[in-house]
């Protein structure tokens, strides 16, 4: 069996990568990324030399490329994590996010229909349902929540989400989407707050935490959503949509106060900066349907979590400094220096 995998220099695709290296001794993975700021090829260091592992530099947006790929490489599963995946960066710049998130999903796919596969699948979020007020903590995201975006980050995944069932009842093509919620652990960018919050406290920088700090998202560590998706594409149903998510809902202030606690910094450091444009409150999963249908449940509790992710942080720092000391300075000055 064997997986194209796009994104894989990436956070979760990358830890995606290293569980089906390691759980499937019988699959082979492709991995397809184009490097943008956000791939690091360094993360994949450790399997680079594995006889089942096979890198390629590519966009999923260029036709041809992917063409090529698939020709030669008849790959049998198709994952796709490849995406711009910052908020922040689409409200500056929705551009990229329409060309990376939606044409690539459809050259993507068009490659699936033109070498034929057996399973694409999507890997979508949480935040195509919009958000939730903090006054209702009786109300979830399931799977027939309408689609109801905010920033051109979601919207264009949303998009990409609409074309996959299109291509799926259009075409035939067999398709699973999972929407996760926010995922946390190692070989996160650190423009992401809780990697962005453990690198500043180690440095005694500011923790910019935006608004109030009162906006709720709902944390799974990242192994289990792998999990998840492994399960999916080997025991899923064709055409249906998973929602991903670990009951999880923290306060973003609650998260960096634990972070300056465990590593025994002052709460001094935070700093209330200007909110988000379009700011969602609360996002919350209903992960009914994946635990009944494919037994999947979180194993990870978010204490645990994040004293693993703050230890790979400390142990990792070469990882992580040589990506702030690079062009990532140009860009946090940008967006931190006068908010
Ligand atoms: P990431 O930004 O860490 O990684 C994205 C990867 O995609 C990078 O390696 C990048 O080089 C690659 N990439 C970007 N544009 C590309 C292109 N045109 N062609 C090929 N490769 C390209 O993102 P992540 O946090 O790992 O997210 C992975 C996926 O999971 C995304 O689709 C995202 O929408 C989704 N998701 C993320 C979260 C989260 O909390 N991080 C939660 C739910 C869903
Ligand atoms: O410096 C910061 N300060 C801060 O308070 C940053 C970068 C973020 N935040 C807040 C904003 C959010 O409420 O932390 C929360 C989480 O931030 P992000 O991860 O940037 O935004 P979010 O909208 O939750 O999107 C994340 O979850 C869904 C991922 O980045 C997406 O890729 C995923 O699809």
């Amino acid at each position: 069996m064997k997986i194209l995998v796009t994104g894989g220099a990436g956070f979760i695709g990358s830890n995606f990568v290293f569980h089906m290296l390691d759980k499937h001794p019988d699959h082979d993975i492709i991995c397809v990324d184009a490097l943008t700021y956000a791939g690091n090829l360094s993360t994949l260091d450790s399997v680079m030399n594995d006889p089942r592992f096979k890198f390629f530099k590519a966009d999923i947006a260029d036709r041809e490329a992917i063409y090529k790929i698939f020709e030669d490489e008849k790959p049998d599963i198709v994952v796709n994590f490849a995406a711009e995946s910052h908020v922040d960066r689409s409200i500056e710049d929705p551009e990229i996010f329409l060309r990376t998130n939606i044409l690539g999903t459809a050259v993507l796919m068009d490659a699936c229909r033109k070498y034929g596969i057996t399973r694409y699948h999507q890997v979508s979020t949480d935040e195509v349902y919009g958000d939730l007020p903090l006054d209702r903590p009786d109300l979830f995201f399931t799977e027939e929540t309408p689609i109801h975006t905010s920033s051109p980050y979601s919207s264009s995944k949303a998009s990409a989400d609409l074309l996959v069932l299109a291509y799926h009842r259009t075409y035939g093509l067999p398709v699973t989407i999972s929407r996760c919620s926010n995922n946390y652990g190692p070989y996160h960018f650190p423009e992401k707050p809780i990697p962005l919050m453990i690198a500043n406290a180690l440095n005694d920088k500011p923790l910019p935490v935006y608004g109030e700090g009162l906006n709720v998202r709902d944390w799974l560590y990242v192994e289990d959503h792998c999990r998840a998706i492994d399960l999916i594409i080997h025991k899923g149903k064709v055409g249906e949509v998973y929602n991903v998510g670990g009951h999880n809902e923290m306060r973003n202030i609650d998260i960096v106060k634990l972070i300056c606690k465990e590593l025994g910094k002052p709460e001094s450091l935070i700093t209330f900066v200007t909110d988000r444009k379009g700011h969602d409150m609360r996002y919350a999963i209903d992960p009914e349907k994946i635990h009944r249908e494919l037994g999947w449940l979180p194993e990870t509790k978010f204490a645990d979590g994040i004293k693993k992710t703050i230890k790979w942080y400390l142990d990792n720092r070469s990882w992580w400094e040589e990506i702030i000391s690079g062009e990532y300075r140009n860009y946090y000055e940008k967006m931190y220096g006068n908010r």
